[in-house]
């Protein structure tokens, strides 16, 4: 009897975590050279799955509220990353970047860094893009920010 329950307990508590925990949010590569999201939205702890659906892309960080972010992926490998620190992260394709293949995350619906997003060295494309992407991000998160 005593050793069903631990048997229980251990269950839950190996269970129970994966409840509790975190979501996960998928991207996927597009055929359009573009990615499925464009500007995500998570919580802090949140996982992003990036897919390769179509081949030839990867996800390369170039700006975030962290100082080490997160590293390239391979060329058409899946990729995951746990978003640990609020802010907002830019990320690209490495050959598409410049073309505008580029995606924002916003973690923790914090914006403190999206002045210096604003200052990546891109292509003229690339800052048409990301500034399309800045906008939204913008646009969505009105509804939180305090107003004077
Ligand atoms: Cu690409």
């Amino acid at each position: 009897m005593h050793f069903l329950w631990v048997l229980v307990l251990s269950i839950a508590l190996l269970v129970l975590p994966q409840f509790v925990s975190a979501n996960d949010l998928e991207i996927e590569f597009t055929k359009n050279d573009s990615y499925s999201i464009e500007v995500a939205r998570i919580s802090v702890g949140d996982t992003i799955k990036w897919l390769p659906k179509n081949e030839g892309h990867n996800v390369e960080f170039f700006a975030g509220p962290e100082i080490s972010l997160p590293l390239k992926s391979e060329m058409d490998e899946p990729y995951s990353v746990v978003f640990k620190t609020p802010g907002v992260y830019l990320y690209g394709c490495t050959p598409h970047a410049n073309m505008g293949m580029l995606g924002l995350i916003i973690v923790g619906n914090d914006l403190h860094n999206l002045e210096s997003i604003k200052q990546t060295a891109l292509s003229p494309i690339g800052q048409s893009i990301l500034k399309r992407l800045v906008r939204i991000a913008e646009t969505q998160t009105r509804s939180t920010t305090k107003s004077p």
